[in-house]
């Protein structure tokens, strides 16, 4: 069932569910070549969210600024191939929240710790804005920020488990975002770990 979560942003509740097992070992396999790691800020600061990246290009950061590049900057290598049922549930879920036609070229996972926040931002990194971002949820549960268009715009909490999928697209494809410090827990999944995918159109 689709949910509005507010304007553009669809939320389908456990959408992911029956696909958790099959992210969680594509996942583990990405990693075994392309190793979560924290990224540096162009402000200097480590991220407390560990990251790596399949597809075409991955989102990376250091003091330099935020980009895509086709190549890891910890091995020099491309990234990870994105697995072609990543990409087929990406487009279903686009479609069922309204947004035919996306072809996702990267994903970025990001993985959570207890005690591990993403502070609230926009993601304007992607060529062309026009195209919705779909995250999916793994493991822990989290407390997701939903906010406007400016960053002192009004906050509100979501509730996000595993096996959920949003939709950004449309006037929410560039609201200000995060999530807040994750709690302390064991998922039967994942163990004492959040996964988020993000499935994006980078250019
Ligand atoms: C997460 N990741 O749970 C989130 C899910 C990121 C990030 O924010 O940049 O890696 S993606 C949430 C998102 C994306 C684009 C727009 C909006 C939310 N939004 O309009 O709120 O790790
Ligand atoms: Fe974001």
């Amino acid at each position: 069932a689709a949910e509005p979560l507010g304007d553009g942003a669809v939320l389908l509740r456990g959408r992911a569910g029956a696909d958790a097992g099959a992210l969680l070992a594509a996942i583990e396999a990405i990693a075994a070549v392309a190793p979560f790691r924290q990224f540096t800020t162009p402000g200097g600061r480590e991220m407390s969210v560990a990251m790596t990246n399949a597809g075409v290009a991955g989102w990376v950061s250091d003091r330099a600024g935020y980009r895509y590049q086709g190549e890891d900057p910890l091995t020099g290598r491309p990234w990870p191939a994105m697995p072609a049922p990543f990409a087929a549930l990406a487009r279903e879920a686009a479609a069922e929240a309204g947004f035919a036609g996306f072809a996702p070229d990267v994903c970025l996972i990001n993985r959570y710790r207890p005690g591990t926040k993403l502070s609230l931002h926009q993601d304007r990194d992607e060529a062309d804005l026009g195209h919705p971002i779909v995250s999916v949820s793994l493991g822990l549960p989290a407390t997701f920020q939903f906010g406007g268009l400016a960053r002192t715009d009004p906050v509100r909490k979501v509730p996000l488990v595993h096996g959920d999928i949003v939709v950004w697209g449309g006037p929410a494809r560039l609201a200000y975002h995060g999530i807040l410090t994750l709690k302390a827990g064991e998922h039967p999944a994942t163990g004492p770990l959040r996964y988020n995918l993000t499935f994006r159109r980078s250019g």
